[in-house]
């Protein structure tokens, strides 16, 4: 008997990422690079128009083009594509419009698919577009958010006689949580009111969202560049009618995703239903304009604080009212996506009484869904600016306003006045350090000297320290918010003979890394080589079970389910080490991936679990009733959520007669409990803190006033390149969660989250000297500008 490898750490070693050879070779196959015999290709017309009647659809023309296959309009598919579903109900009387995958007989949005061509060629698909005729009857244009949620107004869907979808309400004094809003708002010594807008905002993933059909088979096969594709094969067969165990789907490597796949798409349904119709494979790939307008957008609220508090700074009642744009549908999770946000409003700080309205609202524009964060940013946003407002409404330093309303860290767990258990957290230690890193006290120096010069240059420090809720799961509680599925994740271990090892997970990474950070765990639980490790995934095949990849939720949720895969590896593999080892099983022990006798230390010759695969494989010498396998699955769902948190610092130079912002510096410090790769991780937090910077200064999906997408380009929705952003200085501290065996809390959300409000925050901090206490996002030099010398937030 001879042991294979010494196991090693792996846990918080900085790996290279495994997957990134292929993924940054081309050595990978993205959806598009599939081929298939017999492929067809799909081009799909879109709407012109925000909102109008179909009077006529002419699609002989297109018939006739060369190439040409087949054309269909929703009238085609009217009984068979029922309506695109929507899994996440937030009230029982919620009203839902139907979501046709083609449009029937009227368009809600421009950019809505109306018909399809299949050709032999993707370039004849797409000519034979322009032959096809629709007269369109103009209905009312419904734009804005706040006369759309008003009564009297045009109606998006007329039918359902308001463009309401559904009010959501959370109540601390009813719900028992804490005290009376309005009366502690009465009582208040200082009450601060803000409206704030988070504008419009579109994922922009690299990789376009792309979907190929194979109906030859004894199942139907269908590829997508998804986030989600074990909800993607259940919502097929749900909504579709189709037997589960007939659908299959792949989601192979795929590009970047920021929520904007997590999604039943319209694209999906149609090509699924157009090769089944056609019984030949059919591929439809969106170019990058037809993403930006009809993949689904993100943010999109208006949100109303009214902050009480006492003079000295503490807060006595938060009151929230949101109105939330859905665009012109509901889309998988897109009415529980501000109900998130309800939950952390409160964030890091101890409030006495708090009231949460949310109405969601049709208008006619792209439905909106989640985008990195999902209500959280959006929540995190409004608190941080109040926090600043409240600071400057008191008179006291905004570092110091939230020292005195922050949970210290000897208050852990913590039940907030939205009624979450914060697990562990301590907001002092992160923010100690980030000060540091940041030299906040120099820097506050300057800006006062920068004042006091009247530089034309002035300086602003902007904080943000916020928590999140992640790792979605818990079932219990998502079940609780409202009527949508929970969020538990599945895995399996499958031992090889020669000591290899799969492991099968029902995460779904997109960008994040998982093969290499589930490697390393896997190779610490089992005591394996790193290398020996395989992770499968992103197939409802090979790997059946799971809800995917969102939320911050793979690590937590996916790998736990991994580790108690491998915990019962090594407790079927226990009576065989004891039948080795000649001895009884209660003596055995597994430490540092060998199995040896209890009090006795390992030698070399004592079994490891790929020694004893082998056995198993072989088979002869197993001790009686042992079953000659050590496969292993396991399924996890937390009792809680993981609450990562962290102080983020950005100082801003805005130059006050151009209205140009420059970040200086960026500093944070996360607190995401145990890290499991510090490459990833730091990966992670660039890329959040890009998006969310963005949000900041650069990004705004525009509407015209006839409901065309203005920014339907990447030349003119501003997605920022490196050139664009800071050095970002990022350190952490650890705070071990409690809510899973390795401590860890999610990161894939958490640079967004924080980082809007710590930029926003800054610029304000630099000018509100001047009389300025808001300014529109994307805080672009034309609204600073006119901040500045006209006193307008908005332009
Ligand atoms: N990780 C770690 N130690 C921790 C926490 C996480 O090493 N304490 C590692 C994990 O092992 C994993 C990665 O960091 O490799 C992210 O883990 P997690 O926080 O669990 O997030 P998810 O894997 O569930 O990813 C989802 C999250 C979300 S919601 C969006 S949106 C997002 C994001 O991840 N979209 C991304 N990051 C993205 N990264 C890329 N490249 N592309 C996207 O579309």
């Amino acid at each position: 008997m001879t042991a294979t490898a010494e196991p090693t750490p792996e846990i918080g070693k900085a790996r290279l990422r495994k997957e990134d050879a292929r993924l940054i070779t081309g050595r990978t196959r993205w959806t598009d690079n599939l081929t298939l015999p017999g492929l067809q290709y799909l081009a799909v017309l879109r709407s012109p128009v925000a909102h109008a009647k179909i009077t006529r659809i002419d699609v002989g023309e297109a018939r006739r083009q060369p190439g040409v296959v087949a054309v269909y309009t929703g009238a085609d598919f009217a009984e068979e594509q029922g309506s695109l579903p929507c899994a996440w109900p937030i009230t029982e009387d919620q009203k839902a419009p139907d979501a046709p995958a083609l449009a029937v007989d009227q368009v809600n949005f421009a950019g809505e698919a109306v018909a399809v061509v299949v050709a032999r060629s993707s370039y004849e698909a797409h000519d034979a577009l322009e032959f096809i005729d629709v007269d369109y009857e103009d209905l009312p244009v419904v734009l804005d958010l706040e006369r759309a949620a008003e009564d009297g107004g045009d109606l998006v869907h007329p039918g359902l006689g308001t463009n309401r979808s559904a009010i959501w309400i959370f109540d601390s004094a009813e719900a028992g949580t804490g005290g009376d809003v309005e009366q502690a708002l009465a009582d208040a010594e200082v009450v601060v009111r803000r409206t704030f807008r988070q504008q419009r905002l579109i994922p922009a993933f690299m990789e376009p969202r792309s979907v190929m059909v194979d109906p030859t088979g004894e199942q139907v096969t269908m590829w997508s560049a998804t986030q989600v594709p074990h909800i993607l094969r259940l919502m097929l067969a749900m909504t579709l009618g189709v037997p589960e165990h007939k659908v299959r789907v792949i989601a192979p490597d795929v590009g970047g995703g920021f929520g904007g796949k997590l999604q039943v798409t319209p694209e999906e349904v149609f090509t699924f239903l157009v090769a089944r119709r056609l019984g030949r494979p059919v591929k439809y790939t969106e170019s990058r304009s037809e993403s930006l307008q009809s993949a689904h957008h993100g943010r999109d609220q208006v949100q109303r604080l009214t902050m009480g508090a006492r003079r000295d700074g503490t807060i006595t009642a938060l009151k929230v009212e949101l109105l939330a744009d859905m665009g012109a549908y509901l889309r998988l999770v897109s009415p529980g996506v501000p109900i998130l946000g309800a939950f952390m409003f409160n964030a890091i700080y101890k409030i006495p009484a708090y009231h949460f309205a949310c109405t969601n609202v049709f208008t006619n524009k792209v439905p909106t869904d989640a985008y990195r964060g999902a209500g959280r940013p959006e929540a995190t946003f409004a608190i941080e600016r109040m926090m600043d407002e409240l600071a400057a409404e008191v008179g006291v330093e905004p570092m110091e306003v939230r020292q005195r309303n922050w949970i210290r860290h000897d208050e852990f767990p913590y039940t907030t006045v939205a009624g979450l258990t914060y697990d562990t957290g301590n907001y002092e230690a992160a923010t100690e350090k980030a000060k540091n890193l940041f030299g906040y006290d120099d820097l506050r120096r300057e800006q006062r000297q920068r004042r006091e010069n009247n530089d034309p240059v002035q300086l602003g420090i902007g904080i943000s320290t916020f928590t999140e809720m992640c790792g979605l799961a818990p079932s219990r509680v998502l079940g609780s918010l409202s009527y949508g599925a929970g969020g538990w994740e599945h895995a399996a271990i499958r031992m090889l003979p020669t000591g290899k090892v799969e492991l099968v997970t029902g995460s779904s990474p997109h960008g994040q890394g998982h093969e290499t950070a589930w490697s390393q765990i896997i190779a610490d639980q089992l005591g394996v080589p790193f290398e020996d490790v395989e992770v499968i995934h992103g197939d409802t095949q090979s790997s059946p079970k799971g809800m995917d990849t969102y939320g911050s939720r793979s690590l937590t949720v996916g790998a736990i389910a991994a580790v108690k895969a491998a915990e019962k590896v090594i407790a079927k593999a226990k009576p065989i080490a004891a039948h080795m080892l000649e001895c009884a099983e209660s003596d055995v022990e597994f430490t540092a991936g060998r199995f040896g006798v209890r009090g006795v230390a390992p030698s070399e010759s004592a079994p490891t679990i790929q020694d004893i695969a082998l056995a198993v494989f072989a088979a002869h010498d197993l001790p009686d009733g042992v079953e000659p396998s050590l496969d292993s699955e396991a399924t996890f769902d937390p009792e809680n959520f993981s609450f990562p948190h962290g102080t983020h610092l950005c100082a801003a130079e805005v130059d006050t007669e151009t209205g140009r912002v420059r970040l200086r510096s960026y500093v944070c410090v996360d607190d995401i409990g145990t890290v499991i790769n510090p490459l990833i991780v730091e990966g992670q937090v660039h890329g959040g803190l890009a998006q969310g910077i963005a949000q900041a200064l650069f990004e705004e999906a525009v509407h015209d006033e006839y409901g065309t997408l203005t920014t339907g380009t990447l030349a003119d929705y501003l997605v920022p390149s490196a050139a664009d952003l800071p050095e970002f200085t990022t350190d952490r501290t650890e705070t071990p969660s409690t809510t899973n065996p390795l401590g860890a809390k999610g990161v894939g959300e958490a640079g967004t989250i924080a980082s809007t409000p710590a930029v926003v925050n800054a610029i304000i901090d630099a000018v509100r000297h001047l009389g300025v206490s808001d300014i529109e996002m994307p805080c672009t030099p034309m609204r600073v500008w006119r901040a500045i010398h006209t006193g307008e937030s908005a332009a």
